[in-house]
């Protein structure tokens, strides 16, 4: 599915700069370079986000508007990646008040996309990241990303062992096979986050 319109809002480096947008969010989380800024331009149809040549708003919450072909308008949420070994501790320690702060009081989210490398599953990270969101109320839709990476009959075995990693929580999707290089996986994406905005916080 290709939207109707999407086009970037705003970005935010503290809480006080989150936009009071009227519309149903879905945040699209994960490690730094797992993929999210090329999944996010593959569900706008459209180069929006930065991928990672620039690293400059990977430290920021993007926002961005997106008008589906059905339902209604919702926003994306770029999130800054985490667990980032690379980079030092003070700027691993702003990021995550800041991400903290997002998902804690954001009335207006209805659903975490959270992203996996296909070559390393689930980490520590993880797997406490899941179970985190998911008591906060959030739906949760897993999504096992550069599935071009790995040969057609290791994909299934993938998604289903992340699956089982992840656990059989009530509002836990089906791990969503993806690649935005051979646009695999975008309309059960679209559906599943469709699905999360109609439904009531
Ligand atoms: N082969 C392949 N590479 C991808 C895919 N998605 C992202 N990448 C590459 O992975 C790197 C990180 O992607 P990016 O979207 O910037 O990740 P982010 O840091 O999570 O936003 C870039 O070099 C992308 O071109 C994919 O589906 N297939
Ligand atoms: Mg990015």
């Amino acid at each position: 599915m290709r939207p109707r319109s999407s086009r970037f809002i705003i970005s935010a480096a503290s809480p006080r700069d989150f936009p009071a947008v009227d519309l149903p969010e879905v945040a699209i989380a994960g490690r730094s370079n797992v993929g999210k800024s090329s999944l996010i331009n593959a569900l706008c149809a459209a180069d929006l986000a930065r991928t990672s040549r620039t690293p400059g708003r990977t430290r920021l919450i993007n926002w961005f508007h997106v008008e589906p072909t059905k339902g209604r308008p919702l926003a994306l949420v770029d999130l800054p990646g985490y667990g980032y070994a690379q980079v030092d501790k003070a700027m691993r320690d702003s990021w995550r008040p800041l991400i903290e702060s997002y998902l804690d009081g954001r009335t207006t989210l209805r659903a975490v996309v959270l992203l996996f490398d296909i070559r390393r599953g689930a980490q520590h990270e993880e797997l406490d990241f899941a179970p985190w969101l998911l008591e906060r109320g959030y739906t949760v839709i897993p999504v096992l990303t550069k599935a071009d990476k790995v040969g057609k009959a290791q994909r299934q075995p993938l998604v289903a062992q992340l699956a089982r990693e992840l656990g059989t929580a009530a509002s836990l999707r089906k791990p969503i096979l993806f690649s935005a290089q051979e646009g695999l996986g975008l309309d059960d994406l679209w559906r599943a986050i469709g699905k999360a905005a109609e439904a009531r916080a």
